[in-house]
């Protein structure tokens, strides 16, 4: 079943006009109301007349994370604040995060965008849901919830943690279809197991996973250890949140939802467009945004675009699985995590050396991450309280700023190995395999 086959399933030709129409009124809107792309768009020499079709959009300037931070927190934003309904944030590379606002049409289109996942995946409003994604900032856990309600089935707003209450919901409130990261997925079947509960009383049929990178493998086990169908959910904040491409039962790629986001490939290096089908840096646009508008905003997700028709019958472009990052963002128990958020908290704190490495490993499907810091040699003692007032001390902020607990190793001055060049802070043991 398809939830929206006129979008979905549009002829190539109709589908570009449409983004076409869409691009024009887009850049019309950001050049009259966002000062920031009117500069770059008059640095360039364009007005928005010298977009006509959605091809012209090559002509246009790429959007970064950075670009967000310098117009912290809404100056990026397109409407009033009044028009503006909702905030969500995501980790910034420093210690301010990345702030995006939706009007009530941004969160139409939403919750449309998730209904047209879920669809894809096989539920129906007759599906009850538990959402582990965290509700809050995190679009995870808002986002998912809201597109469950507008399909019409069921939502139980678990959210993260407490995964007891959650195994003994999912029993007893009959849920059937789980929508968390993958690593949890892996998480919960293995402590469903402990739980002494027998799968059979277990309805849970589909899990809809996305929000960190995960592998053919990781299917694999969590179809067979939970006993489910299970499907790659992508998106950031930036864009939208969770729903910007989805699987379909073909699970060959993820369909872009692409009559609100126009997808690119570009060479991370060059910055120039690559053919679809070769590997390169995923850039959206977000035709129909009102409240923060991108234009080629560049994700850093390396991936590449498929453009053969797919046997579902949608007619959209899918991109491949993420393969890695072309920055050095990483996402430990699904959260972005940036190295340079642990330097500013450092570099913050006088009782350390700007000295530090980030230890992340996987153990029994739950990400860790260890932070070693160097104590400057003024504040190093022997005594055991001064130190464990120091490790709370950068414990606290750490978490404050990252949004997750680390482990912290106090490290004796100058332990931390120099490196001559560029600088190894990140061991990252996770192998995905
Ligand atoms: O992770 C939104 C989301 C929530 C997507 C729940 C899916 C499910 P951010 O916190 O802004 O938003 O992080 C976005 O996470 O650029 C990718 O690097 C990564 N990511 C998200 N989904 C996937 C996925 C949410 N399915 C960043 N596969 C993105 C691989 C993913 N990476």
């Amino acid at each position: 079943m398809i939830w929206n086959p006129t979008k979905e399933c549009m002829s190539r030709e109709q589908m570009r006009l449409l983004q076409g129409e869409r691009l024009r009124k887009l850049v019309d809107r950001v050049y009259h109301n966002v000062p920031f792309y009117r500069h770059k768009m008059q640095e360039r020499g364009l007005i928005p007349g010298d977009i006509a079709t959605i091809d012209d959009i090559v002509k246009l300037p790429f959007t970064t994370k950075q670009d967000l931070r310098d117009n912290y927190p809404h100056g990026l934003f397109a409407v009033p604040m009044s028009e503006i309904v909702r905030i969500h944030a995501s980790s910034g590379t420093t210690g301010k995060p990345t702030v995006v606002g939706y009007t009530r049409h941004d969160l139409t289109v939403w919750a449309e965008a998730i209904a047209r996942c879920l669809m894809a995946f096989g539920t129906t409003r007759e599906d009850i849901f538990t959402v582990a994604y965290g509700y809050g900032l995190f679009t995870g856990g808002l986002g998912l919830h809201y597109g469950v309600e507008h399909l019409g089935a069921t939502v139980i707003p678990m959210s993260t943690g407490n995964t007891a209450k959650h195994i003994q919901l999912m029993h007893d409130c009959e849920s059937t279809a789980l929508a968390c990261t993958p690593s949890y997925a892996l998480y919960l079947a293995e402590q469903i197991a402990k739980s002494g509960i027998p799968r059979e009383e277990l309805r849970l049929r589909v899990c809809i996973l996305g929000g960190e990178p995960w592998t053919e493998n990781m299917r694999t086990e969590i179809e067979s250890s939970l006993h489910v169908d299970a499907y790659n959910i992508y998106g950031l904040s930036e864009i939208m949140g969770p729903g910007v491409s989805y699987e379909c039962e073909c699970k060959s790629g993820s369909h872009i939802v692409e009559d609100h986001f126009y997808p690119e490939i570009i060479s991370p290096d060059t910055l120039e467009p690559l053919p679809y089908g070769e590997q390169g840096e995923l850039v959206f646009t977000t035709l129909t945004k009102e409240g923060i508008p991108l234009l080629r905003y560049r994700t850093k997700d390396l991936c590449s675009l498929i453009a053969e028709p797919c046997a579902c019958g949608r007619t959209s472009v899918r991109m491949s699985r993420v393969m890695g990052r072309s920055d050095d963002m990483l996402i430990i128990r699904g959260v972005n995590v940036f190295p340079s958020q642990v330097e500013s908290v450092v570099l913050e704190l006088p009782e350390f050396e700007p000295h530090y490495r980030l230890v992340v490993d996987r153990v029994n499907n739950l990400d860790t991450l260890q932070v070693q810091v160097e104590v400057r040699e003024a504040f190093y003692s022997d005594e055991v309280s001064q130190m464990m007032a120091l490790k709370k001390r950068i414990s606290d902020r750490l978490h404050s700023v990252l949004g997750i607990a680390a482990d912290i190793k106090l490290m004796e001055p100058h332990s931390i190995e120099r490196s001559e060049g560029k600088s190894q802070r990140v061991d990252d043991r996770r192998v995905l395999k």
